[in-house]
This record gives structure tokens, sequence and C-alpha cells, in this order.
């Protein structure tokens, strides 16, 4: 599989689920030929078959290169980005729960739904797999959210897509992330407002902003049907270092507020 058949998988998955990702893409190719994706991202539970040391051979087999690792000590995540030597594929922001750190309450959710992974060697398509167990009781899932909201969303969503990130840089008409925001929320889309609209400055390199995640409804093992927060669009704008070169890294701090674009609307 060739990375544009990889992305065009996760495109078809992740706007099944977010039915906004298509919606905010038209905004931009109203004045744009194309949209282009600065990176995509995924989640996982350690201490699992699925944990991220054994998705990054995946991703290295499609010849991304390991890029920073990052740590989220509060959330009790740690992260890793991934490169391509073709700057026109996508980065790839992987990050995985420490289940272990967690409250033995929790650790004993994840692990009733964990433990019906069936081991087996993984491909690529398990970035579209969605869960790997069976759909939580509601009260599971509410039980994890006030513990870990990353966890919730993990447990009832599985493995795929998140986000995908428009490049402001590659917009023609745009070039301020503010602007690109404005068009957003006059769409009547919801921001994610978390430390504000836009996370970053340009000091940092990296300039980044969301939406919320769209929400659907979802039927839990006990057969009632909730709304729950699903995947998000993120846009991302870089700045030339001081040799020039664009900054193609990622910042911790604005990535800590961008996970909470899946958090329910407060
Ligand atoms: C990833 C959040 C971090 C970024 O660009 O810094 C991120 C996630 O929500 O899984 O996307
Ligand atoms: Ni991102």
């Amino acid at each position: 599989m060739n990375s544009e058949q990889f992305f065009e998988k996760l495109w078809l998955d992740y706007v099944h689920l977010a039915p906004q990702a298509e919606l905010v893409r038209q905004l931009f190719l109203k004045d744009n030929r194309k949209v282009v994706n600065d990176h995509v991202a995924f989640r996982t539970f350690s201490a699992t078959p699925l944990q991220l040391d054994n998705l990054v051979p995946l991703i290295e087999s499609m010849g991304y290169q390991f890029q920073a690792d990052y740590d989220f000590s509060a959330k009790k995540l740690r992260a890793c980005s991934y490169i391509h030597p073709d700057p026109s594929v996508p980065k790839i922001f992987c990050s995985e729960l420490l289940t272990e750190q967690l409250s033995t309450k929790s650790q004993n959710i994840i692990q009733d739904y964990t433990q019906q992974i069936v081991e087996q060697p993984l491909s690529l398509e398990v970035f579209w797999s969605g869960r790997h167990w069976s759909m939580p009781s509601y009260q599971d899932y509410q039980t994890l959210m006030e513990e870990s909201e990353y966890g919730a969303w993990l447990l009832a969503l599985g493995i795929r897509v998140n986000h995908f990130t428009l490049s402001i840089n590659h917009l023609k008409s745009i070039n301020s992330i503010s602007q690109v925001i404005e068009r957003v929320k006059n769409a009547g889309f919801v921001v994610n407002s978390v430390g504000g609209e836009v996370k970053g400055t340009p000091s940092d390199l990296l300039e980044q902003g969301s939406t919320m995640a769209d929400q659907q409804a979802f039927v839990f093992a006990d057969g009632a049907t909730y709304q729950i927060p699903t995947c998000f669009y993120e846009f991302a704008k870089r700045y030339p270092d001081s040799k020039g070169n664009i900054y193609q890294g990622f910042v911790a701090a604005n990535a800590d507020k961008i996970f909470e674009s899946t958090h329910a609307k407060k």
C-alpha cells in the first residue's frame, strides 16, 4: 500500500465519524486548489498488543523516520512523532495512555476490554480498525472518563485517526491562523478554546488550533444510546527557524491542549 492509499483509507474512516471534516475541507477548497494535510494522529493503550511500540514498525514500514518523543505526565500519556522523507506526505503523531499509571479501578476497566484483543501480526489496516473489544458499558465509559477523557475516548472509538490537520502554509488566499479560525467559526463549528483558540506563537515556530470533535450516537453495551465526541479537525501554521528551514516538529505545550478537542463540551 502506498502512502496515498493509506491516507485515503484513513480519511474515509475519519469522515465517517466526523462529517464536519469534509465540510471544513470544503470551506478552504473555495479559494484554494487543494487542501494539504500537515499531519494525522493516532491514540492507543500501553501494555497491550496494540501498544505504541508495536505500531512503530508499521509506521516505519511506510518510510517514516522517528522525529521526537513527548511526555504528558498530567494526562499520563507519552507520544512520538514521525516524518516522511517526501514532504508532501503528512507527518504522524502517535500517543499512548500509560495505563499502568492509572488507578486500579481504571486499570481494571481497561483490562476487561483490552484482554479481548486477539494477538496477531499487525498490518497497516490496524490504523482504521477501531475497537478490538466489545463496546463498553456506559458506566465503564463514564468511570474511566473521570480519570482520563483520552482513555474513555479510546475505549469507545478504538484505533483510528482522531484528526487530520490542514496546513495553513499551503493555503493560497489565507495565511494567518486567526483568519482560518474565523472562517471555521463563521461556518458554525465550535473551536477548541483551551488556553485560547490559537495554541503556540511564531516564536514557538508552530501555531495550532482545532475544532471540537463531532458528536455521534453510540449504542453502549447496556443498550442505551449516548452522543459522544468522535474526531476533530486541526489547523497548523509553521514558521522558519533561524536557518530559514520551516520547523517540522511538534510543540508539547500545544499538543497538551489539542488533546482536549475530544473532551466533552463543557
Ligand atoms: C493528539 C494531540 C496533539 C498536535 O498536533 O500537537 C496533536 C491527539 O489528540 O491525539 O495533535
Ligand atoms: Ni495534531
